[in-house]
């Protein structure tokens, strides 16, 4: 009798411990799917963004300086407080970079972005920003804060 009640609790002990794996495990799933969701949103909410100045194809090689179309547009007036997006649009990587090629100023530094990648600054104080591209010493274009 004993051993038939002991029998009993362990096959109700691993049973209750199958059932809750179970249950977690379609917890977990139904996390990454919203998570999976949440993203996918995102993505899409990137994609609405009208970028400010654009880095068109082709502008890892040399020869866009030469009608100013590294960054389009090369110059961008914006007031204090504004925020400019750019958007590399070529297939290679390119940064947004502050200063000049060599003598980068270290105000602001996109890194590399990737092919379709997004970069947002905003702008709190008047000036001039000068920028480059830490790849291509050819790329170089202005923010102007009014
Ligand atoms: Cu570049």
């Amino acid at each position: 009798m004993i051993k038939k009640i002991i029998t009993l609790a362990i096959i109700l002990g691993i049973s209750v411990s199958i059932i809750g794996l179970f249950l977690s495990s379609l917890n977990s799933e139904e996390t990454i799917s919203e998570d999976y969701n949440s993203e996918e949103f995102s993505l899409q909410n990137d994609f609405i963004i009208p970028p400010d100045v654009v880095m068109p194809t082709k502008v890892s090689r040399p020869g866009c300086d030469i009608e100013d179309i590294c960054y389009i547009p090369s110059i961008i007036v914006v007031e204090k407080g504004d925020s400019v997006t750019w958007l590399n649009e070529d297939s290679s990587f390119h940064s947004v970079t502050s200063g000049f090629y060599g003598e980068p100023s270290g105000l602001f530094d996109s890194g590399y972005l990737d092919p379709y990648e997004y970069y947002t600054l905003s702008f709190d104080e008047f000036g001039t920003y000068d920028y480059f591209c830490t790849l291509h010493p050819w790329m170089k274009a202005q923010v102007i804060v009014e």
